[in-house]
């Protein structure tokens, strides 16, 4: 490998691009991108965000001293140049595989990974905080924060460009602007973004540096307050006023990221400046690689694919959850014109586009704000229109407080269809739907579905559209959504369960209490304990809220054991909720199990590995049922 990445190679330590000519830094810079195409292509990831971000991360960390000077990342998706110069090249080949490097930035991954992400919008916060701790303890370190055009958009980043402006503080912030989220940006900021693109012609940035330098006194006088406000006016003379400036921001921009002598210039000077900067870099998604630039969002997260032909397989396999979704909404809204459709920045990711295409009058991407997309439905909701608010399990964490205060405490009948509930896979911990079932869960008047497979999500939207009762929550996997069980379906009924049967002969020894994802597992391992002389009966619970207690009591009292399973964490989740209502109930006589994820982090891996290592995949389930039943007999 070494040879083929000839000056990369002998990178460990960002510090290590200080030996370099700028010549040399553009020949760093082709190795990454060769390295990115060379690793990803093979091991699947984030794309097209990284090949766009090559320049500008080479230019800053060779400006900058890292360490001490602190580099924190947007999400973290496009920060492979940063693990290639932080000494990850090695072990490049294994990223996102089960128990090899993060497709993330991690703490505890790298000591230079300053704030680990993985959820968007973060990058600016982090950064004020880590500007102001470096001012509390004295220290001297730059502090710089990357964020994307759509990641500037969410809420949290205005509350920390807020909140900075007004502190004054002394960092960086560099928005690598593509015009791209994973689809095309969308909202005003997107276009005022594009307003300064044209008002302010791209800056000869080569010239901007110079002048700036032959304009500047020596480093004493540059962070003296007389230089305050003339940053700006050196950078772009003939203009100011951007919002950025309003609001405290030196504004510094629109420059070529991808034009690295200029880049490398400017931020060698910028590194001397102790203000409030902020930096808008243009960027090509994909750039240098001709179809992830033609179709960035296509090429934004790929599988393994032939550099050569340019083409990603097209991934055989059941029907994904995904489709499903997308098709059934479609469906609903062809019967009822209030039917609505809401995303948080994924219109392709939550199977929304067809959607957006066929009704594009009740359909709104929100960009990368979740809280204001639940609070948004809420109001549509009380407006007499069905919103479908359809936002991953993991990113409508963002929304809690929004879904008790605005949505449940007003009985509202927002529908939230959550698609990567349970482990997603390789994206790991960041974006895991672990937590759904019990964050939901003890909120008042919601009801709570997951389905076990396409049909029974077909016929839980469609319960759901005619639900105007309250709030109603929808949580599926990842993932295929194959129909492999038994077919005598009883229709969906707001928190009823159905009752799949037993699998073995006799006595039943236990009774398995499933939800969602892990229905079809139970019935497996159900399946091997039968042909073992083991007789499990297994309920599909459909409805984490309410309980259906009134179908399970007789069935645990029965078999005298009940096994609760679901990917969701242990705590709050609804095994427990499921016993302890049994026991209010004065059930009595059964002993209980909960299986459920382990109060840790799950790292990343494939799904099928993960739940290998947990002992939940069907083999694992009959492992853990067969002992608890044996240790009762
Ligand atoms: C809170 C949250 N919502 C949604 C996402 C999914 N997501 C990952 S990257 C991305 C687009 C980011 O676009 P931008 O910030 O412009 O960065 P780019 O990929 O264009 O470099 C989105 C929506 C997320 N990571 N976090």
């Amino acid at each position: 490998m070494a040879g083929e990445y000839e000056l990369l190679s002998t990178i460990v330590n960002p510090t290590d691009l200080h030996k370099f000519s700028v010549k040399e830094l553009s020949q760093v810079a082709d190795e990454l991108r060769q390295a990115i195409l060379d690793n990803v292509s093979k091991t699947g990831g984030h794309f097209s965000s990284n090949l766009g971000t090559v320049e500008l991360t080479v230019a800053l960390y060779a400006a900058y001293s890292i360490p001490p000077d602190k580099v924190i990342w947007d999400t973290g998706h496009q920060a492979y140049p940063h693990k290639l110069l932080t000494g990850r090249l090695p072990r490049f080949d294994t990223l996102r595989q089960h128990k090899g490097i993060s497709g993330f930035l991690k703490r505890d991954e790298h000591e230079l990974d300053a704030f680990g992400a993985g959820h968007a919008g973060t990058a600016i916060s982090a950064g004020l905080g880590f500007a102001k701790a470096r001012d509390q303890v004295g220290g001297s370190e730059r502090v710089v924060s990357i964020t994307g055009d759509a990641a500037i958009c969410s809420g949290m980043s205005w509350e920390a460009l807020n909140h900075g402006g007004e502190l004054q503080t002394d960092m960086m912030v560099v928005l690598n602007d593509n015009r791209m989220s994973i689809a095309p940006n969308v909202g005003a900021m997107t276009r005022y973004f594009t307003s300064l693109r044209s008002r302010r012609e791209i800056q000869d940035a080569a010239q901007m540096a110079k002048r700036f330098l032959e304009n500047m006194p020596g480093p004493a006088h540059r962070i003296a307050a007389g230089i305050r406000h003339g940053v700006t006016h050196y950078f772009a003379p003939e203009e100011t006023g951007t919002i950025f400036e309003e609001m405290g921001w030196e504004y510094i921009g629109p420059v070529d990221g991808h034009d690295l002598p200029s880049l490398y210039d400017i931020f060698c000077h910028l590194r001397e400046l102790k203000l409030p900067l902020f930096v808008h870099a243009l960027t090509v998604k994909g750039k240098g690689y001709d179809v992830a630039e033609e179709d960035a969002t296509k090429w934004h997260g790929v599988s393994p694919f032939d550099v050569e032909e340019q083409e990603m397989p097209k991934s055989a396999g059941p029907v994904a959850y995904t489709k499903v979704f997308g098709e059934v909404l479609v469906e609903m809204a062809e019967e009822d014109p209030m039917v609505s459709a809401i995303t948080a920045g994924m219109p392709d990711g939550t199977g929304l586009n067809k959607f957006a295409e066929t009704y594009p009058d009740r359909y709104w991407d929100v960009g990368i704000a979740e809280e204001h997309a639940v609070t948004f439905a809420a109001g549509l909701a009380g407006g007499g229109v069905k919103p479908f608010c359809t936002i991953y399990s993991t990113f409508l964490q963002r929304g809690f407080d929004q879904i008790i205060h605005d949505v449940c405490l007003q009985k509202l009948p927002v529908r939230f269809c959550m698609d990567r509930g349970g482990l997603v896979g390789a994206d790991g911990p960041t974006h895991h739907g672990t937590f759904d079932l019990s964050y939901l869960g003890m909120m008042p008047h919601i009801g709570i579905c997951a389905p076990r497979d396409g049909t029974e999500l077909r016929e839980m939207m469609r319960f759901m559209g005619d639900y105007q009762d309250g709030p109603t929550a929808i949580r599926y996997p990842r993932g295929g959504a194959p129909d492999q069980l038994p077919e005598n379906r009883t229709a969906i009924e707001f928190g009823k369960s159905e009752v799949l049967g037993c699998r073995g002969e006799g006595k039943p020894a236990a009774t398995i209490a499933a939800i969602g994802s892990m229905v079809k597992e139970a019935w497996d391992a159900a399946g091997t304990l039968a042909e073992e002389g083991i007789n499990v009966c297994v309920v599909n619970a459909r409805w984490a809220k309410p309980i259906d207690i009134e179908a399970i009591q007789p069935l645990a009292e029965e078999s005298g054991q009940l096994i609760t399973v679901e990917e969701n964490v242990q705590r709050g989740g609804y095994g427990e909720a499921l016993i302890s209502e049994l026991r209010d109930a004065g059930a009595a006589g059964f002993e209980t199990k909960v299986i459920a994820l382990p109060d840790r982090f799950i790292e990343h891996g494939t799904q099928a590995q993960l739940l290998n290592d947990l002992e939940m995949d069907a083999e694992g389930l009959a492992g853990q049922i067969r002992s608890a039943v044996k240790s009762r007999s």
